[in-house]
């Protein structure tokens, strides 16, 4: 087996800058990737639209994202006080008194699960603020808490960014308690006053949360959203923030109970031009619904090309709450979720081409109840003993069949057409024990697997361990403890070229030491 040292990093940067030039000449303008949102109408025959489809690519702020894996999400604010999921509006500020607060242990406890990232309610439907915003006498500077100097979103930015942690916010549209609520452009600048503050006061804001909730019955109060000025105001004052759910850079996965879809896509078609978010359809920009079981097949594309529409880069959120509740109540506290449970959620989201953002709410103490801590040390330890070691990182790798060079950008070339299985094969000098495999797309490129299976080498034959639909930004396998010096990864069906899937980064084996025991197939 010849050892494959493709200098990747390097040659890509040539291509990419080869093919800069040669768009700029405008001979390859129709091949050039789209961080953008790329048109798709009736004209578009099935082979044009795969083509568009494999060109579709996140943007800068995307792949950071991405990169994060796993946030957590911390409701905290009046309900944790009223022992309710939502607020009336009504309550007294006095109520909100956390006796031990203390953001450092919250970082602290989530940094243990492995957590990168942390997103706090800072208003949530009932409008109590976590902030003294200058735009509501109801926030905690009518509290008692801290004399009315405290500012919770303050001591969690500077908490995250002590800790390492991304800090984003969350912010509710829809507010129970804002008596310019249903007057809309009076509420719309009243949001982004309070939108202002937050991004301006507490640093480098990693992402903006925008839930779709909003229980106003036939008989409530109407607010037209101004998302266009929101979103604006965003791009202005934070341009790295990624704008989630309502917004046009992450999607809601379309459920709260941590599952994802087998086939889970990043390349969105959806319907019209509009990114501003349906109000009808909560989870998403309008033209989509975020709860379909399909958002992504070539099916589904052509069904929308033949409507009009466009395709965009718009990856999968996994929001799902450790406990039965996303706010703190003492009736849960024997009822966070059991390790398995969120390794399960952990392995079909992080490893299901999704960003896993799992809800820790504090409690009244504004601490992180010790059941909780001693789930996520336990899970975090759970996975650092698994991905500690690489097992492919020394072998070596050949990447052959059609699609066997750097796919770049062009989705068509080698690799496209009918026939295109192409294959990785990873060789050791030793026999290595595995039940976990991970497979990334280099998503810089877009996401285009449809279908592949792994392998192992039995000394005979190829004997398949296990076969998936898509992969994007990775996808975590585990199966029963597999020994081999041999794997092979095939690519079975694919929107244009692979480019090599290539060990350390794109393809890993590891060991999860408490499932040794499984037999071997
Ligand atoms: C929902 C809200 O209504 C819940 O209270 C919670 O904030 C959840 C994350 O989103 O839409």
């Amino acid at each position: 087996m010849r050892a494959c040292r493709p200098g990747k990093a390097g040659r890509l940067a040539l291509l990419a800058a080869g093919l800069g030039l040669l768009s700029a000449c405008g001979l390859f303008a129709s091949l050039d990737p789209a961080p953008g949102p790329v048109a798709i109408g009736p004209a578009d025959s099935l082979a044009g639209l795969e083509a568009k489809a494999a060109r579709v690519v996140p943007s800068e702020r995307q792949l950071r994202w991405q990169a994060l894996e796993f946030q957590a999400f911390i409701h905290f604010g009046m309900n944790t006080f009223t022992d309710r999921e939502w607020g009336e509006g009504t309550e007294d500020p006095e109520l909100f008194n956390p006796t031990d607060f203390s953001a450092d242990q919250w970082v602290e406890a989530v940094k243990a699960a492995g957590i990168r990232g942390l997103i706090v309610t800072a208003k949530h439907h009932d409008g109590f603020c976590l902030w003294p915003s200058r735009f509501t006498k109801h926030s905690v500077k009518s509290s008692p808490w801290r004399g009315g100097k405290g500012d919770v979103v303050g001591e969690v930015a500077a908490a995250c960014r002590k800790g390492g942690l991304a800090f984003g916010v969350y912010l509710s549209p829809w507010d129970r308690h804002e008596p310019t609520y249903g007057d809309s452009p009076k509420y719309n600048e009243h949001f982004k006053s309070q939108l202002r503050e937050l991004l301006t006061q507490y640093g480098e804001i990693s992402e903006v949360w925008f839930d779709g909730a909003c229980g106003e019955g036939p008989n409530g109060k109407k607010q037209v959203y101004d998302w266009p000025g929101y979103f604006a105001l965003i791009r202005e004052l934070q341009p790295d923030a990624v704008i989630s759910i309502m917004g046009p850079d992450a999607r809601w996965i379309g459920n709260e109970a941590g599952v994802t879809r087998e086939s889970e896509w990043s390349v969105i078609p959806v319907v019209g031009q509009d990114d501003a978010p349906s109000e009808t359809n909560p989870g998403g920009i309008a033209g989509l619904d975020a709860q379909a079981p399909d958002l992504g097949s070539m099916a589904r594309i052509a069904e929308v090309a033949k409507r009009g529409g466009r395709l965009l880069w718009y990856p999968g959120q996994v929001d799902v709450s450790i406990r039965p509740g996303w706010f703190y109540h003492a009736a849960e506290d024997d009822r966070v979720k059991p390790l398995d449970q969120l390794l399960d959620i952990y392995y079909t989201s992080v490893g299901g081409n999704a960003q896993l953002l799992l809800n820790i709410p504090p409690d009244k103490r504004g601490r992180i109840h010790e059941n909780d801590v001693r789930r996520l040390k336990e899970l975090g330890d759970r996975l650092r003993a698994t991905f500690a070691v690489n097992l492919a990182a020394d072998g070596s790798s050949e990447w052959s069949g059609k699609g066997a060079k750097d796919a770049g950008p062009d989705p068509a070339g080698p690799g496209s057409g009918d026939d295109r299985e192409i294959a990785g094969t990873y060789g050791f000098d030793r026999p290595k024990l595995f039940n976990v495999a991970m497979i990334r797309e280099n998503i810089r490129f877009g996401q285009r697997v449809e279908a592949f299976a792994l392998d192992a080498w039995d000394g005979k034959d190829w004997r398949e361990i296990a076969r998936g639909t898509t992969v994007g930004y990775q996808k975590l396998l585990r199966f029963p403890t597999v020994e081999t010096d041999r794997v092979r990864l095939r690519i079975l069906k694919a929107r244009g070229q692979v480019s090599p899937i290539l060990p350390p980064a794109g393809f890993g084996l590891f060991m999860d030491p408490s499932r040794l025991s499984l037999p071997a197939r």
